[in-house]
């Protein structure tokens, strides 16, 4: 199987894309970008969340009509992958009526046909931030725990979906690998909630109460739910409705998503699989949060960093860097522009683009060709470890070793002091020739993770001249 099938989460079009997103736009791409470089045929998808009563409320809020509101913040998700350099091979949105709202309909009849759709009188606590209903559990003084908001007590006729009676099947499957989730803690905590028994969940709302979605299919006084319209984006997009060549990439390889949404990911999704017979994703991998300055991002406390503004002032390899190195993937991790200067004048300025120029201004003084032997093994042996990081997807630490390689390089040059040497040399044109393919070497190891860097690098080595790739802060 030579497919590999990446996928992030759909992001809610309520605001503009922030930190949080960038970083999981990034981590997949880094995967997608990864396999591509080793061969495999690779889809990557992205997409948007656009319905729901959060998007409904913050358009009215925002005066604006809801299909322009919504159009507007997609435009900036797809405005932002652009700007990260995000690789992705197309797009989906929820409001779709040619591909995701057929898919995500024939999806509903699949689970109907199954006998897992049913309709019952229902009240209950409705968080419209999680776009959930929530128990006792999840708030706090009566607040949401995670949105801070008080959800609305909500009774009404839904269509619930029979999730119960996958449990046990979903508990195998994640117990066996067959479903794999990483990190490992995120898998206990899913495991823990297995354990328990998963309930049947509400699976519509009166189209009263939410207009803003995809009508239950032969009842149109009801709305999908938003996660269970979200959800089949993975399979819309690929063609589910009418089949065609890009459904072969199904199941998923990778989704990538973040710690909040595992047990939509994990439970939810899985179940309505397993009841419309198709096989799980591959693997889930969760990534933590990102915290501004050790605090939870929000609007209400100013501490919003702008993806946009960070890769205006600084590159967009610098961001790229910086979410991939200092925050340890699987876990959360914290964002101050102090930290990410620091990391930038020392790993990069100094780091690669000190070193970039240093080998690229001697090379200008004769035709150097780059030398394998010295540095082969140890670029070998660094592409294997790494690459074994990404696989566990461990991104920090493929980072780290191919620093090491940049600190090795560092190292030869203060040893050698080629400078010393005139420049034609042998002696002069060796050790410059072992640096050029050492350089290489970065350059090709970074091609997931910093695309721009890694091009510019091949280029100038191959035209001989010097660049500065990471100009030093004022
Ligand atoms: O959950 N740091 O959308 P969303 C890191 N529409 N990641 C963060 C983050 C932060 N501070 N805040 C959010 C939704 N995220 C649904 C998804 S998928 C079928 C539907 C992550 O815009 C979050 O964990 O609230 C999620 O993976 C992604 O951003 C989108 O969050």
């Amino acid at each position: 199987m030579n497919k590999f099938y990446v996928t992030t989460s759909i992001p809610y079009v309520n605001a503009p894309p922030h930190i949080g997103h960038a970083l999981e736009f990034i981590q997949a791409d880094v995967l997608a970008r990864f396999q591509r470089a080793a061969g495999k045929d690779v889809f990557f998808l992205i997409g948007a969340d656009e319905h729901g009563v959060k998007i409904a409320r913050a358009a009215e809020e925002a005066k604006k009509a809801t299909k322009k509101f919504v159009d507007e913040n997609t435009e900036k998700i797809k405005k932002l992958l652009k700007v990260l350099n995000i690789s992705n091979d197309d797009f989906i949105r929820t409001t779709d009526r040619k591909r995701h709202w057929p898919g995500a309909q024939k999806l509903w009849f699949k689970l109907a046909e199954a006998g897992d759709i049913y309709k019952k009188k229902y009240k209950g606590l409705y968080c419209a931030g999680h776009e959930a209903f929530v128990t006792d559990k999840d708030l706090i003084n009566g607040a949401c725990a995670i949105h801070k908001t008080r959800p609305e007590m909500i009774e009404e006729e839904n269509y619930f979906f029979r999730l119960s009676k996958y449990s046990k099947k979903i508990e195998m499957f994640v117990k066996s690998g067959k479903l794999k989730v990483s990190p490992v803690s995120r898998k206990n905590e899913i495991l823990s909630l297995l354990k328990e028994g998963l309930e049947d969940i509400s699976f519509s709302r009166p189209a009263k109460s939410l207009s803003w979605g995809i009508p239950v299919p032969n009842d149109p006084n009801h709305t999908m739910y938003v996660w269970c319209d979200a959800l089949s984006n993975y399979i819309t997009a690929i063609g589910y409705a009418d089949g065609g060549k890009l459904w072969k990439y199904w199941p998923a390889d990778v989704h990538v998503i973040g710690k909040d949404i595992l047990r939509f990911h994990a439970a939810i999704w899985p179940g309505m699989l397993l009841s419309a017979k198709l096989p799980p994703p591959k693997t889930i991998f969760v990534h933590g949060f990102i915290t501004s300055g050790g605090e939870k991002i929000s609007k209400t406390i100013g501490n919003v960093v702008d993806p946009f503004k960070v890769v205006a002032k600084y590159g967009v390899d610098a961001l790229r860097y910086y979410l991939l190195r200092e925050i340890p993937s699987g876990e959360d991790g914290d964002f101050t522009f102090e930290k990410f200067e620091e990391r930038y004048s020392a790993d990069l300025a100094k780091g690669i683009g000190n070193l970039t120029a240093r080998i690229l201004t001697l090379a200008q003084k004769g035709k150097i060709k780059p030398l394998k032997n010295k540095f082969a093994s140890k670029i070998a042996k660094i592409k294997k470890d790494s690459a074994q990081s990404v696989s566990e997807f461990k991104f920090n630490e493929a980072l780290e070793k191919i620093w090491r390689l940049i600190a090795l390089g560092d190292k030869y040059i203060d040893v050698q002091k080629p400078w010393t040497l005139e420049s034609d040399s042998k002696k002069f044109k060796e050790i410059i020739g072992h640096l050029l393919f050492l350089l290489l070497g970065v350059g090709e190891l970074l091609i997931p993770f910093m695309p721009e860097t890694a091009d510019k690098i091949a280029k100038h080595v191959a035209k001989s001249k010097s660049t500065v790739l990471f100009p030093q802060l004022k």
